[in-house]
């Protein structure tokens, strides 16, 4: 095992091991992205973490119709005759790397650390130290986790379950990494126990996506493909997102897109290097020459201004109608489509420019001149990610940004539409497979009709609501299909006092993090397989089947030997554990042994899945239906597109704080950190860093490169994250950015976003003080 810092992030959180680390330094937000940089940091992650033979191996058969689905992102793939040798990014190769690598936590690790001593690392160590090799158990007062059999493991788990009062008394986690197949059994357990408790890491991500698209479209999924962004769109407009950083291969959609001619705006409080000169690893000319500039507009929007911002724009559109009647808007796709027109237009009619202004932070000239771009272009899509969800107003935002689309015809046809871009690789199709507190009982009846049970219809609760009730003590058992619950939620410190609530948590996972440390009474660490693994069941070798963020379903099959013998595939787990709570009634085993089983079931629940075997044998795929963007039917109440009313609001922000956002760095998958560096920021070498604007440093009387405390303050008090680097950083004035998870101890439980109760992340009210322990100041200054 590689010897390892004990404390990375250069804070006190780790009390034992060596001195803090050297501060980071800064030298501001690059401009330009990937070229020759990415691929020396791909290769160098890759060797280090699998060793050169397993690297190249691996690495090509990344996205490859016959190889695996990239772990990372959602983004989708070019046709199968477009694909590259290597057609994956620096990020995917990292999260390649991070799931293949050859480090072990195994029963000898467990040994020699105690929950005790592993509390005190922090989760960039903690993930380090390698791949979970063996069923781990903590028995109630132990202090170490010990080897469990699996027959045991599960036997325990159905054991808890089944002794509960009332199956509401579970919930059943879900991180977007799980397979369609692991998913829909996992749903089908959940619900066949007797509960929706089926919260998911899409609460936490584009659930206000989903609640806006579906009550004004009537499906709660982008409504774009591939080649509407390569091949259509005049106008494509990136709102709240990081492609070069998040979504590293959509820079190369967005290439072709500008090369015959498409236009690009972007809308974001920090000016992200892949709003600048892109370098394409992939084409000798992209590694020498001077790159494409990748945005022609960059609008430096206010932290939770978006609203504002497309209100404007909407008021504008409305404007010239005003003036030249038929000259703007697409009345026929209005008449014929669409209600609420008249209402949105006399609001928008009535819309103060100061207000707009203000809260947008954008001026009423800037936003005129976005709005030429508007109606210069045939076909619009808007793509946007978690600086839009993560919001108290995010579905209004949203809501706004569909009238938006809708005032022009933009949804509906070649290179228009709606693009929210998904985060987890199949956080998509975890949904579609009924990963949800409340699945509409269309599909429970389905579900009924081919189990021949009835499906609890009460909702179920969300991640805010689950650890609302466990912290209530409502709930016993937590169980986790991958994803890190206590450090990926909001209010840190009282999530993890609900975990620890519970009388049992069960983690099913690939690598060791925090929440397995914040367990129940008693707990079970579950150790499965990853994509990148060969996945042998009775019947043979199988594959799984995921969904892009284009609704493109396609197959994925592991090339590498598991990482050790004791590793069972998630469905195998799931399946197993469905086996010894009900018998065999189901048909547990015939699922486990042969994924077609499942699949089979799959297409008789899930609508779109019709022929799914045939079909997911075809190179690429196949897509499923959405029937706005199909045939323009609006699956609605009504059967119309619906014009809503969001009148514009943004964060109150009291004189003297600041409005805080949370992002992700370069070099972390959510709360996987793989290193403390951000490239494309400037930062080198630490975490724990506040992004500041001069004026507001100057008013704090701060200089770059003091330490300071963020306070958050809420209606049921102040929280504290200690210990941060102040850095001059050009956001808008007022506004202020730091890294998650660092930052959740900030969030409020209850601070969430209107209708999809998703913790507003991205919108933290702060004040900026002077570090409380002085000792720990330094006026150095960091250099470039
Ligand atoms: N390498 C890597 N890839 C990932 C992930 C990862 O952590 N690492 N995570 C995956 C997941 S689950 C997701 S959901 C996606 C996340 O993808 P993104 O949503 O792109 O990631 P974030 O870092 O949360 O960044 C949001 C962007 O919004 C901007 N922003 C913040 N507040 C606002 C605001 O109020 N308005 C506007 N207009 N912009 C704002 C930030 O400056 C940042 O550029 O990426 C997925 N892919
Ligand atoms: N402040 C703030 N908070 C946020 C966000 C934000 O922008 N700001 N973003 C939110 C968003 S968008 C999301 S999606 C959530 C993420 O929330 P989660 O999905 O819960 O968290 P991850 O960090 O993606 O989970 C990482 C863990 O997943 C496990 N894992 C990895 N691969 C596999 C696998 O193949 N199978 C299994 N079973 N386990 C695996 C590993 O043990 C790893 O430690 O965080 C949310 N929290
Ligand atoms: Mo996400």
């Amino acid at each position: 095992m590689a010897e390892q810092p004990t404390n990375p992030t250069g804070t006190q959180e780790s009390a034992g091991g060596p001195p803090p680390a050297p501060h980071p330094t800064s030298s501001g937000p690059a401009k330009s992205s990937v070229g020759l940089h990415g691929i020396t940091e791909s290769a160098r992650y890759s060797l280090a973490e699998m060793g050169p033979r397993r690297s190249l191996q691996t690495l090509l058969s990344v996205n490859h119709v016959d190889g695996f689905d990239c772990p990372s992102c959602a983004w989708g793939d070019p046709d199968p005759d477009h694909r590259k040798i290597a057609e994956f990014c620096e990020n995917g190769a990292k999260a390649v790397a991070w799931e293949a690598t050859r480090k072990r936590v195994d029963a000898a690790f467990f040994a020699e650390h105690s929950i005790a001593d592993l509390s005190e690392r922090d989760g960039h160590w903690l993930e380090s130290q390698g791949r979970l090799a063996h069923p781990m158990h903590l028995a109630p007062g132990a202090t170490h986790y010990v080897p469990i059999t699996w027959q045991d493991a599960l036997a325990i788990t159905a054991d808890r379950l089944r002794g509960l009062a009332d199956p509401d008394r579970a919930v059943f986690y879900t991180s977007g990494r799980t397979s369609n197949e692991a998913a829909f059994l996992y749903q089908l357990l959940a619900r066949r126990f007797g509960t929706n408790n089926l919260p998911d890491c899409s609460n936490m991500c584009h659930e206000s996506s989903g609640a806006a698209l579906t009550e004004t479209l009537g499906v709660g999924k982008g409504l774009v493909s591939y080649s509407d962004i390569t091949d259509h769109a005049d106008l494509i407009i990136i709102v709240g997102q990081n492609p070069g950083t998040c979504h590293p291969r959509m820079l190369t959609a967005l290439e072709q897109a500008k090369r015959r001619g498409a236009r690009i705006i972007a809308a974001n409080p920090l000016p992200e290097a892949a709003f600048g000169r892109f370098h394409n690893p992939q084409t000798p000319r992209g590694l020498v020459g001077p790159g494409t500039k990748l945005a022609d507009r960059y609008l430096p929007v206010r932290v939770g201004g978006d609203l504002a911002l497309f209100a404007g724009l909407n008021r504008v559109l409305i404007d010239r109608e005003d003036a030249g009647p038929g000259s703007t808007l697409d009345h026929d796709f209005i008449n014929r489509y669409c209600e609420g027109f008249e209402a949105a237009a006399a609001a928008w009619r009535a819309l103060d420019w100061s207000r707009i202004e203000t809260l947008s932070g954008l001026s009423r000239r800037r936003i005129e001149d976005c709005a030429a771009d508007v109606l210069a272009a045939g076909s619009v899509i808007v793509c946007w990610a978690m600086g839009l969800t993560q919001h108290r107003n995010a579905v209004a935002t949203i809501r706004e940004i569909v009238n938006f689309l809708l005032l022009r015809g933009n949804v509906g046809r070649p290179g228009a539409g709606p693009a929210p871009i998904r985060g987890h690789s199949n956080v998509q199709g975890d949904r579609t497979m009924g990963i949800w507190e409340q699945m509409p009982d269309a599909f429970l009846d389905s579900l009924r009709d081919e189990f021949g049970f009835d499906p609890p219809r009460a909702h179920g609760l969300d991640t805010v609501d689950s650890i609302r009730a466990m912290r209530d003590g409502k709930v016993d058992v937590f169980i986790g299909l991958g994803g890190n619950f206590a450090s990926a939620t909001p209010d840190t410190e009282v999530t993890e006092a609900a975990l620890a609530n519970c009388d049992l948590t069960v983690h099913i996972a690939t690598k060791l993090n925090r929440s397995h440390l914040c367990h129940g009474t008693e707990a079970l660490l579950l150790p499965c397989l990853g994509r990148t693994e060969r996945d042998q069941q009775a019947s043979g070798e199988q594959f799984v089947t995921v969904e892009d963020t284009m609704a493109m379903v396609h197959a994925s099959r592991g090339r590498l030997l598991p990482g050790s013998p004791h590793l069972r595939s998630e469905v195998a787990i799931v399946a197993g554990l469905g086996h010894a709570l009900f018998g065999d009634a189901l048909g547990w085993r015939a699922m486990r042994d042969d994924y077609a089983v499942i699949r089979r079931h799959i297409e008789h629940v899930v609508p779109g899945f019709h022929a799914f075997e045939q079909r997911i044998r075809q190179p690429g795929g196949f897509m499923l239906p959405r029937a706005p963007r199909d045939s323009r039917t609006f699956p609605t109440a009504t059967g119309t597109a619906h014009f809503t009313v969001n009148p514009p609001t943004a964060p109150e922000v009291p004189q003297g704080h600041l409005l805080l956002t949370t992002v992700r760095s370069h070099d972390q998958f959510n709360t996987t950190v793989y290193g403390l560096d951000d490239r494309y920021r400037g930062i080198k070498g630490g975490r724990r860093v506040v992004f500041l604007n001069r004026d507001d440093l100057r008013d704090l009387r701060l200089r770059d490169g003091d330490l300071v405390d963020l306070v958050s303050v809420n209606p049921d008090g102040e929280r504290r994250a200690p210990g941060f680097r102040a850095v001059r950083y050009p956001t808008p004035r007022g506004c202020a950015a730091a890294y998650y998870p660092e930052t959740n101890v900030l969030v409020a439980l209850d601070s969430t976003a209107e209708t999809s109760n998703t913790p507003a992340t991205k919108s933290i009210v702060i004040r900026v003080e002077p570090a409380a322990s002085t000792a720990r100041r330094t006026s150095r200054r960091a250099t470039a």
